[in-house]
């Protein structure tokens, strides 16, 4: 029937704004989301609304009684999808993604704790619909119902549009690339809002699903041709050297080569990496291949000899595909495999992609002690999480396969005053100036932290390899770069700024400096042969560094390359020697290959071709694995 009368309290409304307010309060009260400025906290307050609004609209398009059992439903969907993030959260400190649904394990384990998890004050998530739900019964009349017209519905969702364009616009000032980049579910749900957050799950669930259900296993004949004219045999005299040795990969953030022998204001600025080059190999011409995904890239390419994707990181977007890592293959020779990073253990999706590689433990934030003193930017300063690191090796089975990542020389590199070894440079950049302490400091944390290992006795059984995981200054920052370089940044310099260092240290090996063109795809394959492991039957891109038969090659995810002797980028051939654009000519022999390394390992990600080769992996917690079991 007709409500004639004004509506007194119109349903749409109120459902909209309960619903908001609700998981605002959930928010601030069920999960803990940094706030750093009261942008941030704007945009936490304004990001259910937009969604709620266009949801709940919808029953605007509806007859009295459709609209009211229309918003009754949705408003208990939607209360039921905060309250299983609340109760997830509880146990996991962790939103809700879909591939974890579907994780049985984790299932299980909640599912054996539900009862200790939910207790009866809970109700109050769904105090709104009850509210909703006794006036519908008892005072139907209290809720207003009106036709809306046309233009009512479009202005209604014109505002709807125009707030979610808002806080798009806010969020993407206070995270730039959050959505292409997609860092961290925390960041995800802080900037965009948990319903939204569900939606792009949602969405890229999807979307990887459609082209790996279109793949069969067909492509993988001339991948594995292309793959097996690549393979390069090892060096004899390298193959095995450190076999049954400790590897301690350390993941070096935004270092890049140039600092390598060079100094700030008349000093170094790696001291301490300048003499270990002394005594390891060094590789000068070894680049980041790195894409969106940044870190997670570089650990994707180290672990995978895989190239990470164009868009997005692939971390996020293709964690439940079959892989053949690094980590899975030592688990089957004996070692125990973990990484250490002292972050959230969702930020890049790395706990749940660390399944997929294989680590049997992940040692995160609660792995380690950090408090106010010894944090600084993104988190716990690099000496105190690799000395608090020493604890957990001890604690390992040998022999190990252990990564850490470090943070300190992180974007926008800042740093206290009592860890300031070096003055900063002193251009106009604030960015690049404060890049060298940084860097510096990071230099200090890893002298220490060999001091530390050979303190426990560590160091002679393990294999160090430092590797930089990407660039820390980017092109916006050339006129600064020229500065202190003393020359033009050229898309050939920025190119040859891609490099970073990899420095690899055997026990009883004397110091040399390869020239050979290799990058973080090599990894793989390189660290496997120094223990002994034939990589001749798996699907790498990469080829070991120490191979006699090396091609000097490398290709960028951006599709530039480097060559013995050229550098191509932006459609332009360079020649090394001068730095000055050639003949297209000299390029050319590598086009084919430089297109085809990308594209194939592409297909690989994108159909999830490696499940034609391997048995599956199982979905497990590592975030509290006694390394003993
Ligand atoms: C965060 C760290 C930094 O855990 O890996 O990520 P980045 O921004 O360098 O990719
Ligand atoms: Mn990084």
């Amino acid at each position: 029937m007709k409500n004639k009368k004004w509506p007194k309290v119109s349903l749409v409304a109120i459902a909209t704004i309960l619903l908001w307010l609700k998981t605002y309060i959930a928010y601030k009260t069920s999960f803990e989301i940094k706030i750093e400025n009261w942008r941030q906290e704007l945009i936490l307050f304004i990001n259910p609304l937009s969604f709620l609004m266009i949801l709940f609209g919808l029953s605007m398009f509806m007859k009295e009684k459709a609209q009211r059992r229309y918003i009754m439903v949705t408003s208990f969907i939607v209360s039921a999808v905060l309250f299983a993030n609340v109760v997830f959260y509880r146990f996991f400190n962790d939103f809700l993604t879909i591939p974890v649904l579907f994780q049985t394990s984790n299932m299980s384990d909640l599912g054996s704790s539900v009862t200790e998890l939910i207790n009866f004050s809970d109700l109050l998530y769904f105090a709104d619909f009850i509210v909703l739900a006794i006036i519908m019964k008892f005072k139907p009349t209290l809720l207003g119902w009106r036709e809306y017209s046309k233009v009512d519905r479009r202005a209604f969702f014109l505002v709807a549009v125009a707030i979610a364009l808002f806080n798009m616009g806010m969020a993407e000032t206070e995270r730039p690339q959050l959505l292409t980049r997609t860092f961290d579910r925390e960041m995800l749900v802080k900037n965009i809002g948990t319903y939204n957050y569900h939606l792009y799950d949602a969405f890229l669930q999807s979307k990887s699903s459609a082209q790996r259900a279109m793949a069969d296993g067909s492509e993988l004949a001339d991948i594995d041709n292309y793959v097996r004219a690549n393979y390069l045999p090892p060096d004899d005299k390298m193959f095995g050297i450190a076999k049954g040795k400790n590897v301690i990969l350390i993941s070096m953030e935004s270092t890049q080569d140039f600092v390598i022998n060079r100094t700030v204001n008349g000093e170094e600025i790696t001291p301490f990496l300048n003499d270990f080059i002394k005594e390891s190999y060094y590789f000068n011409n070894f680049y980041h291949q790195t894409g969106q995904g940044k870190t997670s890239d570089s650990e994707f390419l180290v672990e995978n000899s895989l190239y990470p994707l164009s868009r997005g990181a692939v971390f996020f977007t293709h964690s439940g595909n079959e892989y053949t890592a690094t980590p899975e293959i030592l688990n089957d020779n004996g070692y125990f495999t973990a990484s250490l990073h002292a972050n959230n253990k969702s930020f890049w999706n790395r706990d749940i992609m660390y399944q997929s590689l294989g680590y049997q433990r992940f040692y995160s934030l609660p792995d380690y002690d950090v408090n106010e003193e010894n944090s600084i930017g993104w988190g716990l300063k690099d000496i105190d999480f690799l000395q608090q690191s020493v604890e957990h090796l001890k604690a390992m089975p040998k022999p190990f396969y252990s990564k850490f990542i470090t943070l300190t020389n992180h974007f926008p590199f800042e740093l206290n005053e009592e860890d300031s070894f070096i003055q900063p440079y002193t251009s106009n950049d604030k960015t690049v100036n404060n890049y060298f302490p940084t860097v510096r400091y990071e230099d200090e944390a890893l002298k220490l932290f060999v001091q530390k290992l050979k303190d426990e006795g560590l160091y002679e059984d393990s294999v160090i390899i430092l590797y930089g995981d990407h660039y820390g200054i980017s092109e916006n920052h050339n006129k600064a770069m020229r500065e202190y370089l003393g020359k033009e940044i050229t898309p050939f310099e920025s190119t040859q700024l891609q490099k970073v260092p990899l420095i690899i240290h055997i026990p009883g090996q004397e110091g040399k400096t390869m020239t050979t063109v290799g990058g973080q795809i090599d990894l793989k394959p390189t660290i496997l042969h120094l223990l002994g492991i034939d990589t001749k039957k798996d699907i790498d891109f990469g080829s070991d560094l120490f191979s006699k038969e090396r091609r000097d090659f490398a290709v960028l995810r951006d599709g530039s390359f480097i060559t013995k002797d050229q550098v191509f980028t932006r459609d332009t051939c360079y020649d090394k020697a001068t730095g000055e654009p050639t003949d297209k000519e000299a390029c050319e022999p590598y086009f084919e290959s430089a297109k085809n390394e990308l594209e194939y390992s592409d297909q690989i990600i994108y159909g999830d071709l490696l499940r034609f080769y391997g048995e599956q992996n199982e979905g497990k917690d590592l975030s509290d694995q006694d390394p003993k079991e």
